[in-house]
């Protein structure tokens, strides 16, 4: 059903549509809706948009990738569905290799999604034909490439499910995590946690790439200062204050109600 451009939730419609029609072009798992409807819940009460603490980490997560010697961006269905480009121009400028990785994983879904990083501008993509496994991990989320997450030493890991995050930090990687949910397992587990929307973060750690690429003594002084539990407080102080203002709006009319009576 097409969506009226005049509805107000227009843009999240047609995101929702854009990952209903990925799934049935193979490319999104059905449990990435499910996922989706999770990121979405915690947007609304992050307001979305990008918000200070995010932009600081964002920047520190592009200060890592810069610095890296090894740097792979991970790929799912939900950040090829949604993110195919944006993963393609962040991969160019750092330069980082690109991998697909998959928790639901099937081999015509992993050559799905490197057709669609292909096309989407994407020139190095791994993911058929694994040549080794992170240990610790049962699911198929494991399998990978020794040239790619395997020897990385910085993983940017959107829309992660928890556990690999951890396991990625057991091999002594930097993760950098995009996930809306600051208290999720990755965003717990990652050395850097950008608490944003996808299609929002991919891009702003793109423009500090660029930024930072031509001013290495930033980039230096960003990873030496990044302050995780201290970026995370921030965050945290960020809702509260949202919160308290949604308490304010509602209790506006309440207020006004008793007067007059
Ligand atoms: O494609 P596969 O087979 O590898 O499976 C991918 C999914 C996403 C199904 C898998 O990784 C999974 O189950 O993820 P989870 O455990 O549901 O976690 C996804 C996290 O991403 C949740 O914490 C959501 O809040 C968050 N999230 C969802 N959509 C977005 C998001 N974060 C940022 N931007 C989004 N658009």
């Amino acid at each position: 059903m097409p969506v009226p451009r005049t509805h107000p939730r227009y843009a999240s419609l047609k995101t929702r549509e854009r990952l209903v029609q990925a799934h049935r072009q193979g490319i999104a798992a059905l449990e990435g809706l499910i996922a989706h409807g999770r990121g979405e819940a915690w947007d609304y009460l992050l307001g979305e948009e990008t918000s200070a603490p995010a932009l600081v980490a964002e920047k520190a997560a592009a200060a890592f990738l810069v610095t890296a010697e090894r740097p792979v961006i991970s790929v799912n269905g939900n950040v090829a569905a949604l993110a195919a480009d944006h993963v393609a121009r962040l991969a160019a400028v750092v330069p980082a290799r690109v991998e697909v990785n998959l928790f639901h994983r099937t081999e015509a879904r992993v050559r799905q999604l490197v057709r669609v990083l292909r096309k989407a501008g994407a020139t190095d993509v791994l993911g058929p034909r694994p040549n080794a496994r992170i240990p610790g991990l049962e699911s198929k989320r494991a399998l990978c490439h020794k040239e790619g997450i395997y020897r990385a030493d910085v993983v940017l890991v959107p829309l992660e499910d928890g556990d690999r995050a951890e396991a990625l930090a057991r091999m002594a990687k930097l993760v950098i995590s995009v996930d809306l949910n600051p208290l999720s397992r990755t965003s717990q587990a990652a050395s850097v946690p950008v608490v944003d929307e996808l299609t929002r973060a991919l891009p702003n750690i793109g423009r500090f790439v660029r930024d930072l690429k031509a001013d290495p003594d930033e980039a230096t002084r960003v990873v030496r200062e990044y302050d995780k539990a201290r970026n995370l407080a921030a965050l945290y102080a960020f809702i509260r204050w949202r919160l308290a203002n949604l308490v304010r709006v509602t209790k506006g009319p309440e207020r006004r109600g008793r007067a007059k009576s």
